[in-house]
């Protein structure tokens, strides 16, 4: 790799260990209050604290260790600054000055204090008391044709207790349009899951990771995005057994860990191999990977050996015979070209397979952002039923879930698509007709926005503008709405994406101590393994006019509805009795107040880990899909020349989704910028550009909108020829709208085709827009 400025250079030490404290404190230090901060910290995951916001890992009960990661630090800190963003800081600044500033500043600007209203005459937010401003958003939602003119978004901090209030006002109101970050996320797993195993949720607790004798991790990047799961992984490779990575890029955090908390390994500054093995697929060829890999299996049967566990099969599966001919009939051509891995590699892994009695498989966003994303989930759920890997101790299912409550606003209601069985338990307890037909999910929803047929937005929590696809497009359908209501800790572009009738309601975040007629409340949510436990802020919060997620929602639900159906404002007062509430409609929460006091919370239950499979043939339904002719979808291939790369856009080592913490990427290298794109020397060579060059990058679909981010510089990397990798959201703008997983409706943020030319931007324009 070549080395000429200061933008890449290569880390060499593990990922967590000194590092990570480094950098930790440096965030720390950076806040204006480091000695609350670090007080807030030692808070963090504890009994008597609050859930970290950072990510969705679970944590095994232990009093005697403090839980917290580098990230989570970031997390925590970021979120209790004592900056402000108040009514002088919107007196002095327009939203057209701010529009033109970067994402880093807006929210570096520190916490929404007090609730505000946008005046277009002005160009300027304007304070407004709560008073005012639930009456004025209520009338609007009330003057609207149908609810179904309004959409209410939902991001994954939202706590239980505020996304059961939420979905229940927003049914009362009439709509089930609820679009959440997890149609971004995780849909494709959901939905997967629940047309194989009958639920859809991972089958794993934290547990069964000390059983199991491998763990195969498909597409995700733990060292930035969930450094608890590598504590997790370090002890199941010190146990001896093996952990499998794919991954189209070699990435830092997966092949070295050391833990920044074991003062014996970062004194000797050792660290132990992590991985067993590492595999690095082509962009989108993990279904070849695994379809490659059963090959192997079934190859051996073949040859007598006694591979696959027919009783698990015959008991518990379905459409196996279907399968086989499937497999059988797929090409080692195909197989090998899609995954672009060697038959070697794919010998190993089966080895390591049938080797092993017990196996997990994770996977996040390097499996659910595709076109074929639902497909490959099936295959991963084939692969792991084949040796009946689910519903035994030691293996299972684990999509790693990504914000830290996105699973339990689903458990919540935050869907969609609601089951008959919820509306119905939400009709017979609250006495009133919920709406049957289905809603809009977020894409549908920028959609139904352009088309004018939703006029009314409110989100609670996110950052609608930027983490959705085809930013110039979304911007659009935002600001053709009427009303925009932001429920929000943070200043971001969403607020300046303004309608004629904009809101900033500031809301509490999790680090915050919420008060409801003088008593402290806590709130629960739930991890990926189906933990619920409950989490208390720690922090007085910097205005009083920052109310609680749950107690906006109240006040905006009685405005609206008045005390139909239930009386807001008193049921707000203690969240005990929302609890109440919940315990009587949703499974496995029932004496939910009582059994929140055991240490560590409790467990909600799974069904597929019982072996009880909720799908129509009460079993396991073994898909049987071919591969994908293409990764991509038939309206890029028709743009497709063979100047064509196949980008997927992810996290640095310093954000937190769209909001931007600094502008490194430790592990990866990558120093004060974050316009790079990662991309293999032979294709810098081939395609006539030199390391270092800025290039714009242009997408391409059948249609005629030009989608171009620009003035990104190329870092010669460790990525597979034809493949690229840079940051989101800068890239958001180059995701067409219409670029969707099959049947999960989730932007294919992972696999977008484009190409490159030169760039004319100075260097100027960049430091800006860093
Ligand atoms: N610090 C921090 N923590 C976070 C977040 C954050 O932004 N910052 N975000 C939270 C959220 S909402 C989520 S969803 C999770 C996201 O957690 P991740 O899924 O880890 O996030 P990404 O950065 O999108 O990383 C995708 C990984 O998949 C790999 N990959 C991409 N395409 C493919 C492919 O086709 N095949 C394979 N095998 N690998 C591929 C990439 O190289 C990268 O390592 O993290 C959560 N935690
Ligand atoms: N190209 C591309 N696009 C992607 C992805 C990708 O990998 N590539 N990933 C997708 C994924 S996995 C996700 S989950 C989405 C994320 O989409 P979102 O969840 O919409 O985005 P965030 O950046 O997490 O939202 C940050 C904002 O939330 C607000 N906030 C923070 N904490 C709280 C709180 O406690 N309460 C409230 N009310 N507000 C709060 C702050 O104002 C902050 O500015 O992005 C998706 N978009
Ligand atoms: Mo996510």
């Amino acid at each position: 790799m070549t080395k000429k400025d200061d933008t890449l250079d290569p880390y060499k030490g593990p990922a967590g260990g000194w590092g990570a404290l480094q950098s930790t404190t440096k965030h720390l230090l950076q806040s204006n209050n480091a000695v609350r901060n670090i007080n807030t910290l030692l808070k963090t995951n504890q009994p008597q604290g609050f859930d970290c916001p950072g990510c969705a890992w679970g944590e095994k009960h232990d009093p005697s260790r403090i839980r917290f990661c580098e990230n989570g630090a970031k997390a925590v800190n970021w979120e209790a600054t004592s900056r402000k963003v108040d009514s002088e800081f919107f007196e002095k600044h327009s939203v057209s000055w701010l529009k033109e500033q970067s994402d880093y500043f807006l929210e570096y600007q520190g916490r929404l204090t007090e609730p505000m209203r946008y005046n277009p005459k002005t160009d300027h937010y304007e304070p407004i008391s709560w008073q005012e401003a639930s009456q004025q958003i209520a009338a609007k939602l009330k003057s609207l044709d149908s609810p179904n003119e309004a959409a209410f978004y939902t991001s994954g901090r939202a706590s239980n207790e505020a996304a059961f209030l939420y979905q229940l006002f927003v049914r009362a109101y009439g709509t089930n349009n609820f679009p959440d970050c997890s149609n971004m996320c995780h849909e494709a797993s959901g939905y997967a899951l629940t047309g194989s195993i009958g639920i859809g949720k991972g089958t794993t607790t934290i547990e069964d990771f000390e059983h199991a004798d491998a763990v195969f991790v498909f597409g995700q990047n733990p060292g930035t995005n969930h450094p608890r799961m590598l504590d997790t992984l370090r002890e199941v490779v010190e146990r001896g057994a093996q952990v499998l990575t794919f991954n189209t890029l070699r990435e830092r955090g997966l092949e070295r860990f050391q833990h920044p908390q074991n003062p014996v390994e970062m004194l000797t500054n050792g660290s132990k191999p992590l991985n067993t093995a590492y595999f690095t697929p082509k962009i989108g060829g993990d279904m070849a990977a695994v379809r490659g890999i059963v090959k192997l299996l079934l190859e051996k049967e073949d040859q007598g050996e006694s591979i696959l566990d027919w009783d698990f099969i015959n008991e518990h599966t379905s459409g196996i015979k279907e399968y086989l001919c499937q497999v059988r009939s797929t090409s080692w051509d195909v197989i090998l070209t899609q995954s672009g891995l060697s038959m070697d590699e794919l010998q190993h892994a089966a080895n390591v397979y049938c080797q092993s009695d017990k196996v997990i498989c994770t996977w996040a966003m390097g499996i659910t952002q595709h076109k074929h994303s639902v497909a490959t989930i099936h295959e991963i759920v084939n692969f792991l039923s084949l040796r009946g890997n689910i519903g035994k101790t030691g293996s299972g299912a684990c999509p790693v879930r990504g914000h830290s409550n996105v699973q339990g606003d689903r458990t919540m209601g935050i869907n969609e698509r609601p089951s008959d069985a919820f509306l119905d338990a939400m009709q017979r307890h609250f006495n009133f007709t919920p709406p049957r037909n289905h809603g809009l999910a977020v894409v549908p929803t920028i959609q139904a926005m352009l088309d004018g047929k939703i006029k009314a937005f409110v989100a609670l929590g996110g950052n609608f503008a930027v983490a959705t696809p085809d930013s110039e497009l979304t911007s659009k359908a935002l600001s053709n709405c009427d009303l925009n209501v932001q429920i929000s800790t943070k200043l971001n572009r969403s607020h300046l994406v303004t309608s004629p009738n904009s809101y900033i309601l500031p809301c509490l975040g999790r680090t915050d101590i919420d008060m409801q007629n003088g008593v402290p409340q806590k709130v629960t949510v739930e991890d990926s393994f189906s933990m619920v436990h409950s989490s208390g802020g720690v922090v007085t919060p910097l205005s009083e006019q920052q109310k609680s997620e749950p107690y906006i929602i109240a006040l905006l639900a009685d405005a609206v509805l008045g005390s139909h159906p239930i009386d807001w404002m008193k049921k707000v007062g203690n969240y005990d009795d929302i609890r109440n509430d919940i315990a009587q409609t949703i499974p496995g929460f029932s004496d939910f107040n009582e059994r929140l006091s055991a240490p560590g919370g409790f467990y909600l239950g799974n069904s597929a880990r019982e072996r009880q499979w909720n799908t129509p043939s009460n079993s396991i339904l073994i898909h049987s899909h071919a591969l994908p002719d293409h990764i991509l979808h038939d309206k890029t291939r028709s743009q497709i020349t063979d100047k064509t790369l196949i980008l997927q856009t992810l996290r640095s080592h310093d954000q937190y989704n769209t909001t931007i913490y600094g502008l490194n990427d430790r592990y990866r290298g990558v120093k004060g910028e974050r316009r790079v794109i990662f991309m293999n020397p032979a294709d810098i060579e081939r395609l006539g550009f030199r390391g270092e060059q800025r290039v714009d990058i242009t997408s391409l679909w059948d249609d005629d909108i030009a989608r171009t981010a620009k003035g990104f510089k190329l870092v010669p990397y460790d990525i597979p020829v034809g493949n690229i990798a840079a940051y989101y959201p800068e890239t958001n703008p180059l995701v067409p709208l219409e670029s969707v997983g099959d049947h999960s409706q989730t932007p294919t943020s992972k696999s977008i085709a484009v190409e490159l030319s030169e760039s004319e931007l100075d260097e100027s324009y960049i430091a800006h827009k860093n």
